[in-house]
């Protein structure tokens, strides 16, 4: 194996050529009792999922899909943490292997200039007090081609072969992604999320700056000012009070 020994993520790898959902084998191998570090990892899927049952677009050959399965002490509203954990690792393994330097977008997209070249979906199964299990779920496109991305989608995407003109090897990538995700997830249960709330903020593109946030609900503007324990948008309002957004779209203007 390429995997260092000792990384805690990946020490149980599941590969298949083609799956439904990394995340649905995952959580089921979770249920099972799959011990903390175990990944899934597969070619192509047919129902790659998004959030708030969006598709993930997950042709074969190009791209890298993965669940990994964590078993941190956490409360369940402490969950969302480990999204901003995930994030900042995809962001450092892209910088490390492509020399790019993506931006997120809160909470969960990693963005080249405009177009979106990462996405994340983080499901947890909580017990009455504890989170029992986390599944992190991370899709990279790799070497995806132009016309491999469907009309329509939300936004702009784009690869890293398209945003760096050059062919990146998908297990270069993913070893460096594992050792990325397992050296930031022992320096979170040492040291806490603190950390990571700082990296996240200097990686992100829109942290302290005039953001509008449409939440489905309406729309909020003004600087966004942090994120909170339970992974909210933290947003100023006009009278100085901090408005927490548990979700939406984020605009900066
Ligand atoms: C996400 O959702 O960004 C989370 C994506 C997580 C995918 C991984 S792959 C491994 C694991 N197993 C799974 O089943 N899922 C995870 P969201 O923010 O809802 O974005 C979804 C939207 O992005 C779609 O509605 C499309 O508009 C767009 N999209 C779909 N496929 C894309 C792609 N490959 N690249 C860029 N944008 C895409």
């Amino acid at each position: 194996s390429l995997l260092p020994t000792g990384c805690l993520v990946g020490r149980r790898l599941v590969c298949a050529a083609a799956t439904s959902s990394t995340n649905s084998d995952a959580f089921r191998l979770a249920e099972e009792g799959a011990p903390e570090g175990t990944v899934v990892l597969a070619d192509s899927q047919s129902g790659g999922k998004g959030r708030l049952g969006r598709r993930w677009e997950s042709p074969a050959g190009v791209n890298l899909y993965c669940s990994v399965i964590l078993r941190p002490p956490l409360l369940p509203h402490e969950a969302s943490q480990l999204t901003f954990l995930s994030a900042v690792a995809v962001a450092r393994t892209i910088e490390a292997v492509t020399g790019l330097h993506p931006g997120i977008k809160w909470p969960n997209d990693l963005l080249l200039g405009e177009r979106k070249v990462a996405g994340l979906l983080n499901e947890m199964s909580a017990e009455t007090d504890r989170v029992g299990f986390v599944i992190l779920g991370i899709g990279v496109n790799i070497n995806m081609q132009a016309h491999q991305f469907p009309d329509g989608l939300r936004h702009p995407a784009t690869s890293l072969l398209l945003a760096s003109g050059t062919t990146v090897s998908r297990s270069v990538f993913t070893v460096r992604l594992f050792q990325e995700l397992a050296a930031g997830y022992e320096r979170f249960l040492r040291e806490g999320f603190d950390p990571v709330r700082e990296e996240w903020a200097g990686r992100s593109t829109a942290f302290g700056r005039e953001v509008a946030v449409d939440t489905g609900a309406g729309i909020l503007r003004g600087p966004f000012s942090g994120i909170d324990r339970d992974g909210a948008l933290l947003l100023q309002r006009p009278d100085g009070s901090l408005e927490r957004v548990l979700s939406g779209d984020v605009t900066v203007y």
